[in-house]
Protein backbone atom coordinates (compact mmCIF):
# COMPACT_ATOMS: atom_id res chain seq x y z
CA UNK A 1 0.00 0.00 0.00
CA UNK A 2 2.70 2.43 0.87
CA UNK A 3 4.55 2.06 -2.29
CA UNK A 4 1.41 2.87 -4.44
CA UNK A 5 0.51 5.79 -2.26
CA UNK A 6 4.33 6.54 -3.33
CA UNK A 7 3.39 5.82 -6.87
CA UNK A 8 0.53 8.05 -7.02
CA UNK A 9 2.49 11.11 -5.44
CA UNK A 10 5.41 10.59 -8.07
CA UNK A 11 2.85 10.64 -10.79
CA UNK A 12 0.88 13.95 -9.45
CA UNK A 13 4.28 15.47 -8.81
CA UNK A 14 5.37 14.73 -12.35
CA UNK A 15 2.37 16.74 -13.88
CA UNK A 16 2.56 19.95 -11.17
CA UNK A 17 6.25 20.10 -12.18
CA UNK A 18 5.81 20.20 -15.76
CA UNK A 19 3.19 23.16 -14.72
CA UNK A 20 5.08 24.95 -13.11
CA UNK A 21 8.06 24.63 -16.62
CA UNK A 22 5.69 26.07 -18.21
CA UNK A 23 4.34 28.93 -15.96
CA UNK A 24 7.84 30.05 -15.78
CA UNK A 25 8.26 30.24 -19.41
CA UNK A 26 5.35 31.63 -19.42
CA UNK A 27 6.41 34.06 -17.62
CA UNK A 28 10.20 34.72 -18.66
CA UNK A 29 9.27 35.12 -22.56
CA UNK A 30 9.12 38.57 -23.43
CA UNK A 31 5.94 39.52 -25.02
CA UNK A 32 5.73 39.17 -28.61
CA UNK A 33 4.72 41.78 -30.63
CA UNK A 34 1.61 41.77 -32.81
CA UNK A 35 2.50 41.30 -36.22
CA UNK A 36 1.20 44.22 -38.19
CA UNK A 37 -2.33 43.51 -40.39
CA UNK A 38 -2.16 43.35 -43.87
CA UNK A 39 -1.65 46.82 -45.85
CA UNK A 40 -5.34 47.02 -47.70
CA UNK A 41 -5.20 47.49 -50.71
CA UNK A 42 -4.82 51.03 -52.17
CA UNK A 43 -7.83 52.19 -53.63
CA UNK A 44 -9.15 51.87 -57.12
CA UNK A 45 -7.27 54.34 -58.97
CA UNK A 46 -9.89 53.72 -62.35
CA UNK A 47 -11.42 56.72 -62.90
CA UNK A 48 -13.54 57.45 -66.25
CA UNK A 49 -14.25 60.65 -68.14
CA UNK A 50 -16.88 60.63 -70.68
CA UNK A 51 -15.23 62.00 -73.94
CA UNK A 52 -18.13 61.14 -76.26
CA UNK A 53 -18.46 64.99 -77.72
CA UNK A 54 -15.04 66.15 -77.05
CA UNK A 55 -13.89 63.42 -79.18
CA UNK A 56 -16.37 64.33 -81.79
CA UNK A 57 -18.59 61.11 -81.44
CA UNK A 58 -22.25 62.55 -82.34
CA UNK A 59 -23.99 59.11 -83.29
CA UNK A 60 -27.21 58.61 -82.16
CA UNK A 61 -29.25 55.69 -82.87
CA UNK A 62 -33.03 55.77 -84.60
CA UNK A 63 -35.06 52.68 -83.91
CA UNK A 64 -37.98 54.28 -85.61
CA UNK A 65 -40.33 54.01 -82.09
CA UNK A 66 -43.88 53.59 -83.64
CA UNK A 67 -47.39 52.77 -81.67
CA UNK A 68 -47.56 49.53 -82.82
CA UNK A 69 -44.16 48.88 -80.97
CA UNK A 70 -42.38 46.36 -83.43
CA UNK A 71 -40.34 44.14 -81.92
CA UNK A 72 -37.02 45.75 -83.43
CA UNK A 73 -37.72 49.21 -81.94
CA UNK A 74 -37.12 47.79 -78.69
CA UNK A 75 -33.89 46.71 -79.23
CA UNK A 76 -30.72 48.71 -79.54
CA UNK A 77 -27.83 48.46 -82.08
CA UNK A 78 -24.60 46.62 -81.90
CA UNK A 79 -21.05 49.03 -82.02
CA UNK A 80 -17.75 47.32 -83.31
CA UNK A 81 -14.26 49.04 -82.54
CA UNK A 82 -11.77 48.11 -85.05
CA UNK A 83 -8.98 49.66 -86.97
CA UNK A 84 -10.77 50.00 -90.23
CA UNK A 85 -8.22 52.00 -92.20
CA UNK A 86 -4.95 50.31 -90.86
CA UNK A 87 -3.45 52.99 -89.06
CA UNK A 88 -2.65 51.48 -86.26
CA UNK A 89 -5.57 53.44 -84.21
CA UNK A 90 -9.19 51.96 -83.41
CA UNK A 91 -12.30 53.81 -84.90
CA UNK A 92 -15.60 52.94 -84.17
CA UNK A 93 -18.72 51.51 -85.95
CA UNK A 94 -22.18 51.74 -85.21
CA UNK A 95 -25.52 50.01 -86.38
CA UNK A 96 -28.61 51.95 -86.86
CA UNK A 97 -32.30 51.42 -87.38
CA UNK A 98 -34.34 52.64 -90.46
CA UNK A 99 -37.48 53.75 -91.43
CA UNK A 100 -40.80 52.11 -90.48
CA UNK A 101 -44.05 53.28 -90.78
CA UNK A 102 -47.05 52.98 -88.51
CA UNK A 103 -48.45 50.97 -89.26
CA UNK A 104 -46.25 48.99 -91.51
CA UNK A 105 -47.74 47.74 -94.51
CA UNK A 106 -47.65 44.16 -95.10
CA UNK A 107 -44.91 42.79 -97.64
CA UNK A 108 -42.71 46.49 -96.79
CA UNK A 109 -39.38 46.22 -94.89
CA UNK A 110 -37.78 49.06 -93.01
CA UNK A 111 -35.60 51.11 -94.95
CA UNK A 112 -32.45 53.30 -94.26
CA UNK A 113 -34.18 56.81 -96.86
CA UNK A 114 -32.18 59.23 -94.87
CA UNK A 115 -29.05 59.77 -93.40
CA UNK A 116 -30.23 59.43 -89.85
CA UNK A 117 -30.90 55.73 -90.29
CA UNK A 118 -27.31 55.19 -91.62
CA UNK A 119 -25.00 52.71 -89.82
CA UNK A 120 -22.05 55.20 -88.87
CA UNK A 121 -18.15 54.59 -89.65
CA UNK A 122 -16.17 56.83 -87.52
CA UNK A 123 -11.99 57.03 -88.02
CA UNK A 124 -9.79 57.75 -85.06
CA UNK A 125 -7.26 60.83 -86.49
CA UNK A 126 -3.69 60.92 -84.67
CA UNK A 127 -5.07 63.77 -82.52
CA UNK A 128 -7.57 61.37 -80.43
CA UNK A 129 -10.74 62.95 -82.42
CA UNK A 130 -13.17 60.79 -84.40
CA UNK A 131 -14.25 61.49 -88.03
CA UNK A 132 -17.46 60.39 -89.77
CA UNK A 133 -16.12 58.29 -92.59
CA UNK A 134 -19.10 56.68 -93.38
CA UNK A 135 -20.35 57.44 -97.31
CA UNK A 136 -16.44 57.58 -98.23
CA UNK A 137 -16.28 53.82 -96.32
CA UNK A 138 -19.20 52.72 -98.27
CA UNK A 139 -21.11 51.36 -95.48
CA UNK A 140 -24.19 53.59 -94.77
CA UNK A 141 -25.91 50.26 -95.23
CA UNK A 142 -29.17 48.97 -95.86
CA UNK A 143 -32.37 47.73 -94.01
CA UNK A 144 -32.57 47.79 -90.16
CA UNK A 145 -29.36 46.77 -88.85
CA UNK A 146 -29.24 45.45 -85.55
CA UNK A 147 -25.85 43.87 -84.72
CA UNK A 148 -21.97 43.86 -85.91
CA UNK A 149 -18.99 41.16 -85.89
CA UNK A 150 -15.63 42.57 -86.74
CA UNK A 151 -13.07 39.55 -88.47
CA UNK A 152 -10.38 39.17 -91.22
CA UNK A 153 -12.74 36.88 -92.99
CA UNK A 154 -10.10 36.41 -95.77
CA UNK A 155 -7.25 36.68 -93.65
CA UNK A 156 -5.52 39.58 -95.96
CA UNK A 157 -4.57 41.52 -92.57
CA UNK A 158 -7.33 43.66 -92.26
CA UNK A 159 -10.68 44.05 -90.30
CA UNK A 160 -13.71 42.95 -92.29
CA UNK A 161 -17.40 43.95 -91.31
CA UNK A 162 -20.42 41.75 -90.56
CA UNK A 163 -23.69 43.60 -90.69
CA UNK A 164 -26.45 41.41 -88.98
CA UNK A 165 -30.30 43.25 -89.23
CA UNK A 166 -34.04 42.63 -89.76
CA UNK A 167 -34.38 40.20 -92.79
CA UNK A 168 -31.18 42.12 -93.83
CA UNK A 169 -27.38 40.48 -93.53
CA UNK A 170 -24.56 42.17 -95.11
CA UNK A 171 -20.24 40.98 -94.76
CA UNK A 172 -18.39 44.01 -95.94
CA UNK A 173 -14.58 43.39 -97.30
CA UNK A 174 -12.09 45.66 -96.20
CA UNK A 175 -9.84 47.14 -99.60
CA UNK A 176 -7.57 48.65 -97.60
CA UNK A 177 -7.91 52.66 -96.19
CA UNK A 178 -10.82 52.53 -94.81
CA UNK A 179 -13.08 51.61 -97.83
CA UNK A 180 -15.61 48.90 -97.89
CA UNK A 181 -17.17 46.70 -100.37
CA UNK A 182 -20.43 44.71 -99.89
CA UNK A 183 -19.96 40.86 -101.14
CA UNK A 184 -22.94 39.68 -99.44
CA UNK A 185 -24.19 37.96 -102.58
CA UNK A 186 -20.83 36.94 -103.61
CA UNK A 187 -20.19 35.13 -100.39
CA UNK A 188 -23.46 33.19 -101.13
CA UNK A 189 -24.35 34.83 -97.39
CA UNK A 190 -28.42 34.49 -97.56
CA UNK A 191 -30.66 37.81 -96.75
CA UNK A 192 -34.21 37.23 -96.69
CA UNK A 193 -37.20 37.76 -95.43
CA UNK A 194 -36.64 34.95 -93.41
CA UNK A 195 -33.08 35.92 -92.01
CA UNK A 196 -33.71 37.99 -89.42
CA UNK A 197 -29.98 37.71 -86.96
CA UNK A 198 -29.45 39.88 -84.16
CA UNK A 199 -25.74 39.29 -82.72
CA UNK A 200 -23.40 37.73 -84.54
CA UNK A 201 -19.96 36.57 -84.06
CA UNK A 202 -16.36 35.25 -86.16
CA UNK A 203 -14.79 32.45 -85.04
CA UNK A 204 -13.42 29.11 -86.68
CA UNK A 205 -16.04 26.97 -86.15
CA UNK A 206 -14.26 24.17 -88.77
CA UNK A 207 -10.70 23.98 -87.15
CA UNK A 208 -9.14 25.04 -90.97
CA UNK A 209 -7.84 27.82 -89.75
CA UNK A 210 -9.87 30.70 -91.31
CA UNK A 211 -12.67 32.56 -89.77
CA UNK A 212 -16.42 31.35 -90.29
CA UNK A 213 -19.31 33.14 -88.83
CA UNK A 214 -22.75 32.28 -86.57
CA UNK A 215 -25.27 34.96 -86.79
CA UNK A 216 -28.28 34.15 -84.18
CA UNK A 217 -31.29 34.31 -85.12
CA UNK A 218 -33.99 36.32 -84.11
CA UNK A 219 -37.60 35.12 -84.79
CA UNK A 220 -41.37 34.94 -83.38
CA UNK A 221 -40.31 33.07 -79.69
CA UNK A 222 -37.38 31.57 -81.33
CA UNK A 223 -33.63 31.76 -81.46
CA UNK A 224 -32.14 30.16 -84.61
CA UNK A 225 -28.44 29.62 -85.30
CA UNK A 226 -27.24 29.91 -88.66
CA UNK A 227 -24.14 28.59 -89.47
CA UNK A 228 -21.74 30.04 -93.04
CA UNK A 229 -18.78 28.53 -92.83
CA UNK A 230 -15.36 29.19 -95.23
CA UNK A 231 -16.85 26.99 -98.03
CA UNK A 232 -19.55 29.73 -98.69
CA UNK A 233 -17.72 32.78 -97.94
CA UNK A 234 -14.83 31.96 -100.57
CA1 LIG B 1 -7.77 53.28 -87.75
CA1 LIG C 1 -9.68 41.17 -94.43
CA1 LIG D 1 -9.02 43.52 -97.48
CA1 LIG E 1 -12.87 27.89 -90.76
Amino acid sequence: MRRARRGIAVSLLVPALGLAAVLRTVAADPPRPVPAAPSAPPPASAHFVDVTDAVGLDFRHVSSATSQKYLPETMGGGVALLDADGDGRLDLFFANGARIDDPMPPGRTAVKDSPRYWNRLYLQRPNGRFEDATEAAGLAGQGYSQGTAVGDYDGDGDDDLFVSGVFSNHLYRNEGRGRFTDVTAEAGLRSGPEDWSTSSAWFDADNDGDLDIVGIGYDTFSVIHVWWNDAILK
